[in-house]
């Protein structure tokens, strides 16, 4: 059963165990498959699907036809329900998208900054329990808004080499340019090098477990990562009036996707936290994986009581958790006090599965405390910007003194010379 504990009987490190350094035989064999693609490519990634996959692939790219059918073959309102969510997901994120900017206020001078779109972007999709047409949508069509040219998507074939329809229906949605049936690290490094199939992209986005998390650190640097992504968590934030039921089922709809999950409620309400309980208990039952949210409850599950909602948000800020329900009569009134947390919902009727698939707002978020320090994923993470400057030679002219004095100095001549040379004749003239 869930614990009940008083939040400020305990130390923050007790609160949540988010250590996720990767053990050392996972980082040895991570270097082993990134190694092996590198010098071997479209081979490597054979034997390996091969290994961890059970996968006997001829091509590792999913044809046109493929994808058609597959279109062809998803349940029609699904395919309906995917558009939706594009729908609503496209127009959130379309908000992101910044504007270039110009200042040109002072004579002779043009300055300013520029976006553009990282040209190819790698999207690795985990194939476990089955690949997330949800993780598709999300990570695909900011990349898209963004103007991203080429965007492949990595995920996990089955034993037989199939790739789900529901996920090829996403990715044609979403207006992914190319599909690989590759998982794991070796997708993550066929993606950073490149292979004879694989095209090298500039940036790695997506989520997956432990091996595609530590690939995804040791390539950081040749290519750009979105983040790395711990298991999800979920904090609900409920008092007295909130319906056992509902907050039972929301904890248990992050517990059931790992056993590293972590779902917490804080509440200054016992008789709640008691009745929560008991309902966690009674609705596991009744899961499909109710074995892997049992085992993330007894884990990480928390109850905290807090004395009363201020406290409530002294710990949501100190755990600065992934999701965070306000599930409370005014939510408004305390989303101005939340400072760390990567996607909030407001009021009893906005679950956090409600985000994860269709509202509009991304699901992939910072997790492990990140929330401190970072952001869920967003058209930002598929551009970078450019400053540019333009001076007359009037507006050089009145300021190069300074530059070269600043240049002097810092003990850089070659400065100080690149700004007076080009006004050394005028000077000479003038003396
Ligand atoms: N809750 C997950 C996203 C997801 N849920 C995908 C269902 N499908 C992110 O933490
Ligand atoms: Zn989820």
């Amino acid at each position: 059963m869930i614990s009940i504990y008083e939040f400020d009987q305990l130390r923050p490190e007790e609160i949540l165990n988010r250590d996720i350094r990767a053990e050392a035989g996972v980082q040895a064999a991570v270097e082993e498959i990134i190694g092996g693609v590198r010098a071997r490519g479209d081979q490597a990634l054979r034997e390996y699907e091969r290994r961890f996959d059970g996968a006997v692939l001829d091509a590792l790219e999913v044809s046109e036809e493929e994808m058609e059918s597959a279109c062809r073959r998803v349940d029609p309102e699904f395919w309906k329900t995917l558009e939706m969510a594009a729908d609503n997901i496209r127009d959130f994120h379309r908000r992101q998208i910044h504007q270039d900017f110009v200042v040109s206020e002072r004579g002779g001078v043009v300055m300013g900054q520029r976006y553009t779109p990282i040209e190819k972007v790698g999207v690795c999709a985990p194939g476990t329990p089955v690949a997330f047409p949800s993780t598709i949508l999300m990570n695909v069509i900011p990349a898209r808004l963004a103007g991203v040219r080429e965007i492949v998507i990595a995920t996990a074939p089955e034993a037989d080499g199939s790739i789900s329809a529901e996920a090829l229906a996403a990715a044609r949605i979403a207006g992914a340019t190319r599909v690989f049936r590759i998982g794991g690290a070796q997708a993550v490094a066929a993606m950073a090098f490149g292979t004879e199939s694989v095209p090298k992209v500039d940036k790695i986005v997506g989520p997956g477990g432990v091996y595609v998390a530590t690939a995804k650190r040791l390539v950081f640097g040749l290519v750009d990562i979105d983040m790395i992504a711990g298991p999800s968590e979920i904090l609900v934030l409920a008092d007295g009036t909130c319906n056992p039921k509902y907050v039972a089922a929301d904890l248990l709809s992050q517990a059931e996707h790992d056993k590293l999950a972590s779902a917490v409620l804080v509440t200054d309400s016992r008789p709640l936290a008691r009745a929560v309980q008991l309902e966690i208990e009674a609705q596991l039952d009744s899961l499909s994986r109710g074995e892997v949210a049992r085992e993330s409850i007894a884990r990480n599950g928390k109850i905290l009581m807090v004395r009363d909602l201020d406290e409530a948000v002294e710990a949501v800020n100190l755990i600065a958790p992934e999701h965070l329900e306000l599930c409370v009569d005014d939510p408004f009134r305390l989303l101005g006090s939340i400072r760390n947390a990567g996607s909030i919902f407001l009021g009893k009727y906005a679950p956090e599965a409600l985000g994860d698939y269709f509202a509009g707002p991304n699901h992939t978020l910072p997790t492990s405390g990140t929330a401190r320090f970072s952001s869920p994923l967003s058209v930002d993470d598929f551009v970078k910007k450019s400053s540019f400057l333009y001076y007359s030679k009037e507006a050089l002219e009145q300021a190069h003194r300074r530059v070269a004095d600043f240049a002097r100095r810092e003990g850089l001549d070659a400065h100080a010379r690149s700004v007076a040379i080009r006004f050394e004749r005028e000077e000479e003239e003038r003396v």
